[in-house]
């Protein structure tokens, strides 16, 4: 489970080396509570560049890989994603009960979070036909939690009442996207996810108190 203290992710969607995204996580680190990482960096600075980055960085590490593919190659990449030092990652629910049972029991084993991916902040109309099923079987599988977003406040009220307490609900969506900072909270979420909207301010520490102070007292 991701520690939470402020309820803000940072979504680091970067072309940045290794040192410049070591100090601009520096310059933020006490107001977040993970350090999301996807493709985007992956495929900039590699493996061993992420390997690099969370040794120096010291935070909670979620890697949004969308992983969603059979169950042999699931269980590789999250066994990797281990090696790296990375703590949790989200999988796509869509990829079914086969090809996800056994890469979440690997996952469980290695200490990595499972965060399943239940709707996404734009299109995913499939996703949101198909909502209770997919969180009903990140249930019975037993991932860490659900990755719902922003946008689409009646889905994580939804997921929330379907879940109770026990899981971490992860929203991206917030700021570049529409997504009113504080309002995924103030529905059931636990932390608000936010890339683009502190990566690109001029100020980009006194972006993220911004955001804090509104996740702080959540409101839509
Ligand atoms: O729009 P932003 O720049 O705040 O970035 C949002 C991040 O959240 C980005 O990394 C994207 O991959 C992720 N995400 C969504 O935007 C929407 C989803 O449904 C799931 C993840």
């Amino acid at each position: 489970m991701i520690p939470r203290e402020t309820g803000l992710i940072l979504a680091l969607d970067v072309d940045w080396d290794v040192d410049k995204s070591a100090a601009f996580l520096g310059s933020i680190n006490d107001l977040i509570d993970a350090v999301k990482i996807g493709w985007f960096q992956l495929l900039n600075i590699g493996p061993w560049g992420i390997r690099e980055l969370v040794n120096k960085v010291g935070k909670y590490f979620l890697a949004d890989l969308k992983l969603g593919d059979v169950s042999h190659i699931n269980e590789y990449v999250i066994r990797r994603i281990h090696d790296l030092g990375i703590n949790g990652i989200i999988m796509h629910s869509v990829a079914g009960k086969d090809n996800l049972t056994g890469p979440v029991r690997v996952a469980r084993e290695l200490g990595v979070d499972v965060y399943l991916l239940v709707s996404m902040s734009s299109g995913g109309e499939l996703y949101d036909t198909y909502l209770e099923y997919n969180v009903e079987l990140g249930v019975e599988l037993g991932v860490s939690g659900f990755v719902v977003p922003a946008t689409k406040p009646n889905v994580i009220r939804r997921v929330r009442s379907m879940v109770g307490g026990g899981y971490q609900l992860l929203s991206p969506g917030v700021g570049a996207q529409g997504g009113k900072p504080g309002c995924a909270i103030a529905n059931g979420a636990d932390f608000e996810i936010v890339g683009r909207a502190i990566l690109t301010s001029p100020d980009p520490r006194r972006t993220t108190l911004d955001f804090i102070d509104l996740i702080r007292k959540p409101s839509c």
